[in-house]
């Protein structure tokens, strides 16, 4: 389920607000839209997140933080912080069979979620982001690598991704990736969106010797 483009929206950045552009990123076949508002009361939140889960009718519809908002509009899970709820009684709340994705920054904090039942892993930032302001320092492929030699839940790779960087992280083994002002800033997002989807069906598999690198 989850390989390719994920989608984050991004409400400061976008150019046409973030309905239109989800409308552009089903269009191009993201594998997961998450709706992500850092400013909204919880009824905007609620409301938003309503109009998203009638246009993400196939895509999966992941709610950022909040577990209630993604119970109310029958989500198909949540992405949760270092400093959220914790998997445990979310898993509780929203039953097996919904998505949690966790971020982890670290190799610990990746296996610690994995033994938790984490769905996926946002492992972030991989490089430099001005998307997020608290987003720590950035972690490098090399955390793509190392934490794939060790887990088996799929990895979505955030932060600081563009065109230019975008290769290294299919390379280190990411199943997905998502990029921010890479995409939403441009006018045609679905085109760009389609550009990096690209580089997943061209995804040259040397695992061997990535996977040899983790142990440096
Ligand atoms: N989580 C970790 S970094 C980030 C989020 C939501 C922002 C990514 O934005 P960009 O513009 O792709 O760096
Ligand atoms: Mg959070």
């Amino acid at each position: 389920m989850l390989r390719g483009f994920y989608f984050i929206t991004e409400q400061r950045l976008s150019r046409e607000g973030i309905i239109s552009d989800v409308r552009q990123a089903i269009s191009a076949g993201v594998c997961a839209v998450q709706y992500r508002n850092k400013e909204a009361s919880t009824r905007e939140m609620f409301e938003e997140a309503l109009k998203l889960r009638k246009i993400c009718r196939k895509t999966p519809l992941i709610i950022n933080d909040r577990v209630d908002i993604a119970l109310a509009v029958k989500a198909d899970g949540v992405h949760l912080g270092q400093d959220d709820m914790p998997i445990k009684s979310a898993r509780k709340i929203l039953g097996k069979n919904k998505i949690i994705g966790l971020t982890a920054h670290s190799l610990p904090e990746a296996e610690e979620a994995q033994k938790q039942g984490a769905d996926y892993l946002g492992v972030s930032p991989i490089f430099l982001t001005h998307t997020k302001n608290d987003a720590g320092k950035p972690v490098g492929t090399g955390l793509i690598i190392k934490i794939k030699s060790k887990c088996r839940v799929p990895i979505v790779a955030i932060g600081g991704i563009s065109l230019e960087n975008a290769e290294e992280v299919v390379q280190a083994g990411a199943d997905a990736l998502c990029a921010v002002s890479a995409v939403v800033t441009k006018v045609n997002l679905s085109g760009e969106i389609k550009k990096f989807q690209r580089l997943f069906d061209n995804r040259c598999l040397r695992k061997d010797s990535v996977t040899n690198l983790a142990d440096f």
